[in-house]
């Protein structure tokens, strides 16, 4: 459609970082995502990038190996917790304050439980309660959901998310 509608069909872009500790299902939500809907694929060592559209977004969500961190120019980091692993529970929380740390204040995050197709799994709201600790004293957007990467099931709820929150602030709005 021609008309007004030009404007709102205007491309737009955003950076989103897959950041969590391993095994917690980065690269499952990339690949779940990614199906049906790849426009590129630049492999890069330590890290896989792949380009989402999503609802008129070009969505460039990369999925850092072990070790990586956040890097400048991301708009937002969903941070991927393993719900089945206890253990790991409070590690986890000490990534994400690294993380927190490494970027700039007004970040979007959005907290993924996943694996909740997983009977026993710690329910989201457990999780949130642990991780949102790390943003008492900061000025980040920050919201948390259970999800199962394998099942895709809550998946697009978090990038509905990212991307309202993300577009809700002033630098995406280019005229
Ligand atoms: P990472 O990229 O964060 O390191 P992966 O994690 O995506 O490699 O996932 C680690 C393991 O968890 C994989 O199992 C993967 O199949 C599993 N996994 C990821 N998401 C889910 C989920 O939502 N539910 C369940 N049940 N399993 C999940 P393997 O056995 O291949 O190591
Ligand atoms: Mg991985």
């Amino acid at each position: 459609m021609g008309g007004v509608c030009g404007k709102i069909n205007q491309k737009r872009q955003m950076k989103i970082m897959l950041l969590g500790l391993d095994g917690g299902g980065k690269t499952t939500i990339l690949y779940q995502l990614k199906l049906g809907q790849v426009v590129t694929t630049i492999p890069t060592i330590g890290m896989n990038v792949e380009t989402v559209e999503y609802n008129k977004v070009d969505l460039e969500i990369s999925d850092v190996g072990k070790g990586g961190g956040m890097r400048p120019g991301a708009d937002a980091v969903v941070f991927v917790v393993d719900s089945t692993d206890k253990e790991r529970i409070e590690e986890s929380r000490k990534l994400l304050r690294n993380i927190v740390k490494q970027f700039p204040r007004e970040e979007v995050v959005a907290i993924v439980a996943n694996k909740q197709d997983v009977s026993g799994a710690m329910i989201p709201e457990a999780i949130a309660e642990i991780m949102f600790m790390e943003f008492i004293y900061t000025r980040h957007e920050c919201q948390a959901f259970g999800i199962s990467a394998t099942t895709g099931e809550g998946l697009y709820k978090v990038l509905d998310w990212v991307v309202n929150t993300v577009s809700a602030k002033s630098k995406y709005v280019r005229l």
